[in-house]
């Protein structure tokens, strides 16, 4: 064995073994439990960076860890390899988005073998690739074709000087992030896919998902917002349609000082006839963003319509607004408002002067004053004739019924989620397959013409998508009636092939979207990615595996049993950025310390859901580390190793000492990876260990068979954390069969047991002393030991003693 740990001599050539051997390969088996570990797949921008390293070593961990317990463990890499850094890479440097996209994930992949992950690289896929999307156009044309596909006009944001749709992430401030101008709202037709069908499911299922942590489950019901109300409407004479508006608090009906509708809305239109300041306001409402954070935080204005509405209940006139707040493509684009209750309409009644009217005060005294703020809190009826004195609860239910009664609403459950907008003007993406003909309309591309291909010979210049005006791709004949149409030049959001790549692994050769494989491998045992992808990308993959159960192609209702969403890498406590100039490049480390330090010290510095701070001695603490269990094998091995079975009937208390710990280390760790999954602890008590072994210098029979067995179970312990090293000091220990196929050891019990135990000794709470007792001792005999021993007595200094306290196993506490 060599005398100094030199991993970057030993690296490469593990790595070329696994390989060779093909191990990470794995198929379907009916003798073994299998286990699918998957990680979020990346974007190849590039090469990797902390946070990939992060996740992608967690994830390869686990799997090595269920390797381990025996079970056929999936792990597969892929490339969510559309979007928009390939169009800007292309602009900036002249290269095709194609060939930016596959350099980088040569490079990638390069990096990812140089960590050592255990991927099945067989099933690699890349979404970019037709015979990948070609499956993604299918199935949205069986979705066209039972109806959960469908096109209507939405905003978009776009650009007057460019003559370009820009994406939300290039919307800064409000404004062009190539010219600067002021970006405006554009209505333009596009596809959706109707999530709102699956809403309730959405919902309902997540309590199904024990193994998923409840912030996100949380997070996710939060947007789907279910919630129950009252539809009801306000007629207007004016109009020949009443305004229909939903609430979740028909208790304070008889609060309502106006409604206030879209900008888009007809009675807007309508109020605008003639009316220049109104006109001016809808014009000026169409510069607006319409991202949720936007609307968050701009500023709240309106302007009156000058058009009423009769109150259903009491038939008073109601003000109309036109607001800024309210959305056209949102539920009904008109609402309610009642200042006394809710917060933003509270600040907008105070900025123009409308009424507010209380009508809901606190049952148990509580302030419910109302001219600071709003009282949001349910409470008592008051100022509401008939209903007065009835609780909020109560007036629920008595309002929707006097409502429902004289047919002016309906009790209705409502739900915050959208749509899934997924037309997307740009040109790096899967094509849409419809074709638009002027006889036939709308007409799917036939299945024998699939996939439709992106078209290669494109220029990108940062105005409207390529695609457009591209001589070959956007002429077609139509497949209905043969003559002249045009192809939608929309592709799909990138979040369409993320929503079920993990499906496609288990089938990734399948000349069919999925095949059998993908029932024996779904759902995914773990998923590991990070907390950014909570609420979208899970619900959307959520949905996909519902469409696809409902197609008869998966057979579970779930996609991810577990899920495990890493903490952030941190420097100096804020996020690594390029633009900070605070990255740590992991290329530069892997080539100085190898890759198994690196992943030792992402697994050692935090939890996997804490965020990890960045530390530089950290990375040589783990380097230390090591080299110091390198040093204590090749120690061993140099002593002469050890053949001997060990003598269990005649081992010393020191080694009886030594080997508890060995396989109480083993217990600790067991525990913290396959239940806890907790791994820096685990890491902690192996070098506990190893500390041990540097001190336990006994070189009888013995002792050599407990250190071999102790370095052994650390090389066991830590094969999933560090491969490399542990494949090589594995052989060196006098194994011929390679790591990778080794099983988790087992706990032998008769080792843990202890016929004396240490208990320490506290003097007033503080901690002075250890005495070890037998594992049976009384407390009697506990009691009289501890006052007996020397440093406790130097502790006591002869004062009177006023209690004693004996917590089993623990502590001995004597009160002075
Ligand atoms: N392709 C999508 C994606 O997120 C996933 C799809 C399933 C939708 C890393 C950093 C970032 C950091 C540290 C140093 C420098 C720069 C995780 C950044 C992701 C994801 C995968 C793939 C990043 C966590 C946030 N972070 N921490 N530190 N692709 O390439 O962006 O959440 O789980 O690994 O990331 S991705
Ligand atoms: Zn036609």
């Amino acid at each position: 064995m060599q005398e100094n740990y030199q991993p970057l001599l030993i690296e490469q050539d593990v790595q070329a073994t696994w390989e060779a051997s093909g191990v990470f390969n794995v198929s379907e088996s009916s003798t073994q439990e299998k286990y699918y570990c998957l990680s979020m797949f990346p974007y190849p921008s590039g090469r990797l960076h902390m946070g990939h390293v992060r996740n992608y070593t967690i994830g390869d961990v686990i799997s090595r860890y269920q390797r381990m317990l025996g079970k056929n463990v999936m792990q597969p890499m892929g490339w969510d390899a559309f979007g928009l850094p390939a169009e800007n890479a292309a602009m900036q440097h002249g290269v095709h988005p194609a060939d930016w996209t596959y350099q980088n994930i040569d490079y990638m992949r390069d990096q990812l073998k140089q960590l050592g992950f255990g991927y099945d690289w067989n099933r690699e896929l890349a979404t970019c690739d037709p015979d990948y999307y070609k499956w993604e156009q299918w199935f949205f044309l069986k979705l066209l074709d039972k109806g959960l596909v469908y096109k209507k006009t939405a905003p978009v944001n776009w650009c007057p000087t460019d003559m370009t749709v820009l994406a939300n992430e290039q919307v800064i401030d409000g404004c062009c992030w190539r010219c600067d101008t002021k970006v405006e709202r554009k209505e333009i037709a596009q596809w959706f896919l109707k999530i709102t069908a699956y809403a309730d499911e959405l919902l309902a299922s997540l309590e199904t998902l024990d193994g998923w942590p409840e912030q996100v489950k949380t997070m996710q019901a939060n947007w789907i917002g279910r919630s129950e109300g009252v539809e009801m409407d306000f007629q207007v004479p004016e109009l020949s349609q009443p305004l229909r508006i939903y609430t979740t608090r028909p208790d304070t009906l008889m609060g309502v000082t106006y409604l206030a509708v879209a900008a888009e809305h007809p009675l807007a239109l309508k109020a605008s006839e003639g009316n220049e300041s109104i006109a001016n306001f809808i014009e000026e409402c169409k510069t607006m963003e319409t991202s949720e954070a936007a609307m968050e935080t701009m500023e709240k204005r309106g302007i009156d319509s000058g058009i009423k509405a009769l109150h259903p209940l009491t038939g008073e006139a109601v003000p109309v607004w036109i607001a800024n707040f309210v959305l056209m493509g949102y539920g009904t684009g008109a609402v309610m408002a009642v200042p006394a209750h809710d917060q933003r309409d509270y600040e907008f009644a105070n900025k123009y002067g409308i009424a507010i009217k209380q009508v809901i005060f606190s049952k148990d005294g509580e302030a419910d004053d109302c001219s600071e703020h709003a009282f949001t809190a349910k409470g008592v009826l008051g100022h509401s004739g008939d209903f007065d004195g009835l609780t909020s609860e109560q007036a629920f239910v008595a309002i929707s019924e006097t409502l429902e009664k004289a047919d002016k609403g309906v009790r209705k459950v409502n739900f915050r989620l959208r749509d899934w907008g997924v037309s997307r003007q740009r040109y790096w993406g899967a094509p849409i397959p419809v074709i638009y003909c002027d006889d036939c309309g709308t007409v799917p591309v036939p299945e024998k013409d699939l996939p439709v291909t992106l078209p290669r010979d494109v220029v990108l210049d940062g105005s409207q998508s390529p695609l457009v005006a591209h001589p070959t791709f956007s002429k077609v004949d139509c497949p209905c009636c043969a003559k002249p149409a045009r192809r939608e030049t929309d592709t799909f959001d990138t979040f369409m092939e993320s929503s079920w790549y993990f499906a496609r692994f288990a089938s990734s050769k399948a000349d069919s979207m999925l095949d059998e494989s993908a029932k024996y491998w779904l759902p995914v045992d773990h998923y590991i990615g990070g907390i950014e992808h909570a609420i979208l990308h899970l619900l959307y993959a959520r949905f996909y595996t519902k469409l696809l159960r409902d197609e008869g192609l998966v057979v579970c209702d779930e996609p991810f049993k577990r899920l495990l969403t890493q903490g952030m890498v941190l420097k100096d406590g804020s996020k690594m950025s390029k633009s900070k100039g605070n990255t740590v490049d992991p290329q530069e480390l892997i080539a100085q310390y190898g890759a198994d330090t690196v992943r030792l010290f992402i697994m050692f510095a935090a939890p996997p859901e804490q965020s990890l701070e960045w530390s530089d001695s950290g990375v040589e603490g783990a380097f230390r580390f090591l080299k110091r269990l390198w040093r204590q094998a090749y120690l061993h091995l140099e002593a002469g190793g050890s053949t001997r079975v060990l003598d269990k009937a005649t081992l010393t208390e020191e080694q009886k000492v030594v080997r508890r710990q060995v396989h109480q280390t083993l217990q600790k760790v067991t525990h913290d990876m396959g239940v806890r999954i907790i791994f820096n602890t685990a890491i902690a008590a192996n070098m506990e260990l190893v500390n041990t072994l540097s001190k336990f210098t006994d070189d009888s029979d013995n002792a050599k068979a407990i250190r071999q067995e102790a370095l052994e179970f650390i090389v066991l312990m830590l094969a999933p954390i560090v491969p490399h090293i542990c494949h090589q000091l594995w052989q060196d220990l006098g194994h011929t069969e390679a790591l990778v196929g080794a099983s988790w050891p087992a706990v032998d019990e008769s080792a843990l047991a202890q016929d004396t135990i240490d208990l320490m000794v506290q003097v007033n709470g503080k901690l002075r002393s250890k005495i070890s007792v037998s594992a049976d001792a009384s407390s009697e005999v506990i009691q009289a030991m501890a006052l007996n021993d020397e440093t406790t007595l130097r502790f006591i200094d002869g004062q009177a003693i006023k209690k004693v306290i004996v917590v089993p196993n623990k502590l001995v506490n004597i009160v002075i």
